[in-house]
């Protein structure tokens, strides 16, 4: 089984629950489990390296939950490498303390130390996934999280005959944080990974891979469902099994509308379950990722394939390769999305604010910066309304908790200061960026709008923007400059897709809207992990509300010290 489930909590239940007489079964549990980060030697594509690992596997344990329950993770680092790890997509109502993203909620765990990340699941289900939130360690340093719903309650679609986690990801035959801090150092991108992978496994098509090959076996004529999540660093990619369409019916663990489709295409961060019907004659089918990138961005253009098996199938038949979408497919990108919509039941309503308290447009972008010791004086700079975030050496959340003066200012501007053609023609001489900590200051409970601008001073790109802390309506999208005038009328007020991550179209813009009633430091950032570490990066401060029970709860005593 995975990690070291239960055996001692469960012991107590029993205990607790004798007590109680039995009467009433326990409504949620606790979760226990341990995860040691260390080193590993694996082997891929003809390559023995060590890497990080939790637990010696990659990619990394599963953790499965109920929704209601309650997670220990008991996190102890024996890495060279100071660590924190983030829950991507828990909602960690009033508990920023376990989120996990470094200098922002908490200092990293040193070499030697263990921190223990203890939360509620609540309000949501599905599939979510944890990853190492410093440095580029979430490259091997990841694993999913499967939300189970309460017991006793029905998923809103047939119950599936099995449920498969499916993790791609991306491979570098270099050592990832030499690699990460030489690229630093220069001011240029790291270099392209060498693979993409299914389940850590690149697959056939990659030389000393026969082995390294993820296979799924189904028997005919049932359905599954495929948990699948986008861990690579920087690659957005498209998802398709050779024959078999896929019905989406949740999307960043939120149930949506069910939409067939031939394709997926998931961002950095973003995961999707979709039912399969094994519907085929009885075979061997590829499975395949391969990335989506539709600007002039260098991007690794490998497929990595995993293997449909029909049971009793001989395994010496050569599996069906799918067609596979243009790296430039920026259409059916578009007609992914656009099929994507909550499912807004009576049991699961799409709750969207209508007035909205703060209407925020920031401009999204890269730059440069100067730096004498880089590569031609300058570094690539990532910018958010103009401000490239620098981190503090103090966790932000620890900062507001403690009302610690000096480590950051609250005057993150609400638009951008100087108004330009955002997607025309770039302004050649507006390259610099200003660096510095400022947090966007948002009342408890307030609802907000916010409308994320791409811009192409340095060059357009699509970002994929995650928030901490909340899921999101994506309520518009759409290519060009926002128009406050005229684009509003046609949001999706009514069913717009949840979502905690969302792609800004190239060269577009997109418009997300939530209400603000977790309070905390939230971060949100590009989750193209270049693109952090160049800080595209940024944090809410979310205010306590007037009541305790509105407010951040107390730090716990093993909080990693500054
Ligand atoms: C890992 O592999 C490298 C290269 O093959 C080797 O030098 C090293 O001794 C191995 N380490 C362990 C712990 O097996
Ligand atoms: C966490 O794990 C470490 C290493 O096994 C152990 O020393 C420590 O006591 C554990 N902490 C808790 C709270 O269980
Ligand atoms: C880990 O953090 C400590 C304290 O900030 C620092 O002294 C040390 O150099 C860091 N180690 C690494 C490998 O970055
Ligand atoms: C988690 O839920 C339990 C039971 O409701 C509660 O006692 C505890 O305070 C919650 N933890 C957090 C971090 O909110
Ligand atoms: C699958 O279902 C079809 C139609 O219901 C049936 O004709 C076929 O025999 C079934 N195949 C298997 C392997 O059960
Ligand atoms: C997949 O769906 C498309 C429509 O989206 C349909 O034309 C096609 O026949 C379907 N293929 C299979 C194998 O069901
Ligand atoms: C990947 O990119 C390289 C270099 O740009 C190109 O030579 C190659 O044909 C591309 N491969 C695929 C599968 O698109
Ligand atoms: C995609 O790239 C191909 C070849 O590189 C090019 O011919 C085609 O026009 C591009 N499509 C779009 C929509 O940009
Ligand atoms: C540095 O400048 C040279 C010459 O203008 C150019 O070819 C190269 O791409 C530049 N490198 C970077 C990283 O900007
Ligand atoms: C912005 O730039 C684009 C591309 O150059 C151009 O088509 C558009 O007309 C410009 N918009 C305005 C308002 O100047
Ligand atoms: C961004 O700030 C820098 C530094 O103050 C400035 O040089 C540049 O013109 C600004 N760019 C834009 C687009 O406002
Ligand atoms: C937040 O505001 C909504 C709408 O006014 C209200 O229904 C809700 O009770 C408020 N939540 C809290 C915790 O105050
Ligand atoms: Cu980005």
């Amino acid at each position: 089984m995975e990690g070291r489930s239960c055996s001692f909590s469960r012991f107590l239940c029993y205990v607790l629950c004798l007590a109680a007489f039995c009467v009433i079964p326990s409504e949620s549990a606790v979760k226990r489990y341990q995860f040691n980060v260390q080193l590993k030697n694996v082997s891929r594509i003809c390559h023995a390296k060590p890497i990080v690992t939790v637990n010696g596997r990659f990619p990394g344990p599963t953790i499965y939950a109920r929704e209601g329950d309650r997670v220990i993770v008991n996190v102890t680092n024996y890495a060279q490498y100071n660590l924190t790890l983030h829950w991507h997509g828990v909602k960690q109502f009033r508990n920023g303390w376990a989120d996990g993203p470094a200098y922002i909620t908490q200092c990293p765990i040193l070499t030697g130390r263990s921190y223990v990340y203890d939360f509620n699941v609540t309000e949501q289900r599905g599939t979510l996934w944890w990853h190492a939130h410093i440095f580029w360690l979430r490259a091997t340093v990841h694993g999913a999280i499967v939300i189970l719903p309460k017991k006793g309650v029905p998923y809103p679609f047939p119950q599936p005959a099995a449920e498969f986690n499916i993790v791609l990801g991306e491979w570098w035959h270099k050592d990832i944080e030499a690699m990460e801090n030489q690229a630093n150092q220069l001011g240029i991108p790291p270099n392209l990974s060498d693979a993409h992978t299914i389940n850590g496994k690149p697959g056939p098509l990659f030389p000393c891979s026969e082995k390294h090959t993820y296979t799924m076996e189904v028997e005919s004529n049932k359905t599954y469902m495929l948990r699948i999540i986008n861990a690579a660093l920087n690659d957005d990619l498209f998802f398709n099994i050779a024959g078999h369409n896929m019905t989406v019916v949740e999307i960043d663990a939120a149930y949506c509308k069910p939409f067939t489709t031939r394709a997926l295409l998931l961002t950095p961060g973003q995961t999707t379950n979709v039912l399969v019907h094994a519907a085929q004659a009885p075979g061997r089918y590829f499975m395949a990722a391969k990335p989506f990138q539709d600007a002039a961005i260098p991007v690794d253009n490998r497929t990595a394939t995993g293997i449909l098996q029909y049971k009793g199938v001989p395994t010496t038949i050569t599996p069906i390769m799918p067609p596979l979408l243009a790296k430039n497919d920026t259409n059916f990108v578009k007609s992914f999305n656009d099929g994507l919509r909550s499912l807004n039941s009576a049991q699961y309503p799409a709750i969207v604010p209508l007035h909205i308290d703060r209407d925020l447009l920031f401009t999204v972008g890269l730059g440069k910066d100067p730096c004498p010791s880089c590569v031609n004086g300058t570094r690539f700079s990532g910018s958010i309304n103009n401000i490239t975030m620098s981190r503090p050496t103090v966790a932000l959340l620890q900062a507001h908790y403690y009302k610690m003066g000096g480590v950051f200012k609250t005057d993150f501007p609400d638009r951008p200061t100087s108004t330009f053609n955002f997607t025309g023609a770039p302004p050649a001489a507006n390259l610099g960026t200003k660096v510095d900590t400022r947090l966007s200051w948002i009342p408890f409970n307030s609802t907000v709008q916010l409308v994320l601008q791409d811009t192409n001073l340095l060059g357009v790109e699509s970002h994929p923007f995650h928030l901490h802390g909340y899921n999101y309506y994506v309520v518009g999208s759409g290519v060009g400059n926002f128009d406050p005038n005229k684009d509003p009328a046609n949001f999706n007020l009514v069913d717009p897709p949840e979502r905690n991550t969302i792609a800004i179209p190239t060269a577009g813009w997109t418009a997300i809207r939530f209400r603000a009633n977790n309070p905390g430091v939230w971060f949100m950032h590009c989750h193209f992990e270049v693109h952090t570490s160049w800080g595209l990066t940024m944090a809410f401060l979310v205010e306590n509300g007037n009541r305790p029970e509105d407010s951040v709860v107390p730090p716990p005593k093993d909080l990693p010290p500054c």
